[in-house]
């Protein structure tokens, strides 16, 4: 049975983390089967937005696993590190937006495959951090990288030096997760936002998510030059020409992803 579960709706892929009973970690298979789950959505030319969360009321994920690591050789640790990367550089590479709702714990692999994630959602009971020093090693699933982008050197060293998980307020402060809501909210919160953003015009959200991402990629007039053609490209749809005109008639639009 797969320890990663797969529901469709509207448009909204929601991909579920199934290993409560250890926290939801990251084992080769699980990871595994969540590249397996991304591939299809990729796939999917209805999939609008995804979702990704953690069975239970406990944890996202507790991060790598660390049974199935204990057992690695060098090499090992080398493969597992480039699934891990492989599996968090193709959440960034879908065409549409990835919402982590972080139900709970999202310690090392766990928080690093929430700063995989387009927007973070997390309940006010989460614990945020990269506890991988006090176990002899650094975070691995790109942890070093995408943290330091979103919160800043001096922070993410904080975290990851320190190994201290900090609280989801804390998190919200310093901009490493996006919105923080009761516990009972979480996974209903990150559903209406992706719903709002399912009820965009399509091939603007897409172009959305390739423009923004290009802010990291080059230096910023090479961005800049990206967000010249993404933005004309959608004046190339006919989304653009029925956004304009609803707006011009007084009434809601009506896309078609074209
Ligand atoms: N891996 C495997 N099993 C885990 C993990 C984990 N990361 N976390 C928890 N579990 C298991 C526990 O062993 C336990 O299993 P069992 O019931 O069979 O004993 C079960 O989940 C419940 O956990 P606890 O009893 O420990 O629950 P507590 O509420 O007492 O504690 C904690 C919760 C504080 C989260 C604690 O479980 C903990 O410290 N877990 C480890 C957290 C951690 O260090 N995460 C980082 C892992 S390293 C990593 O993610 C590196 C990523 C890059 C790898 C690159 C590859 C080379």
């Amino acid at each position: 049975m797969s320890t990663v579960q797969v529901a469709r709706a509207d448009g909204i892929v929601t991909l579920t983390l199934d290993r409560p009973q250890a926290l939801n970690a990251l084992d080769p298979a699980t990871l595994a089967a969540l590249g397996d789950a991304l591939r299809a959505v990729a796939a999917d030319a209805a999939a609008r937005v995804v979702v990704l969360t953690g069975a239970g009321e406990k944890a996202f994920s507790a991060g790598a696993d660390i049974a199935a690591m204990g057992g690695m050789a060098p090499g090992d640790g080398h493969a597992f590190a480039r699934l891990g990367h492989a599996v968090t550089a193709q959440m960034e590479a879908l065409p549409v937006p990835v919402i982590a709702a972080v139900n709970g714990l999202a310690l090392g692999g766990g928080l690093e495959l929430a700063l995989a994630c387009d927007l973070v959602v997390a309940s006010e009971r989460a614990k945020l951090g990269q506890p991988e020093i006090d176990l002899g090693i650094i975070p691995g699933f790109g942890g070093t990288q995408r943290l330091v982008r979103r919160v800043g050197l001096a922070k993410a060293r904080d975290l990851v030096y320190r190994g201290t998980p900090i609280a989801a307020d804390e998190a919200l402060r310093i901009g490493l997760v996006d919105r923080v809501v009761p516990p009972d909210r979480v996974r209903a919160e990150a559903q209406a936002l992706a719903a709002e953003l399912a009820a965009k015009a399509p091939l603007a959200l897409r172009a959305a998510k390739r423009a923004t991402a290009a802010a990291f990629e080059g230096d910023p007039a090479a961005g800049c030059r990206y967000e010249v053609e993404a933005f004309a490209l959608t004046f190339a749809t006919e989304d653009r020409a029925e956004g304009m005109a609803a707006f011009l008639a007084k009434r809601p639009p009506v896309w078609k992803g074209r």
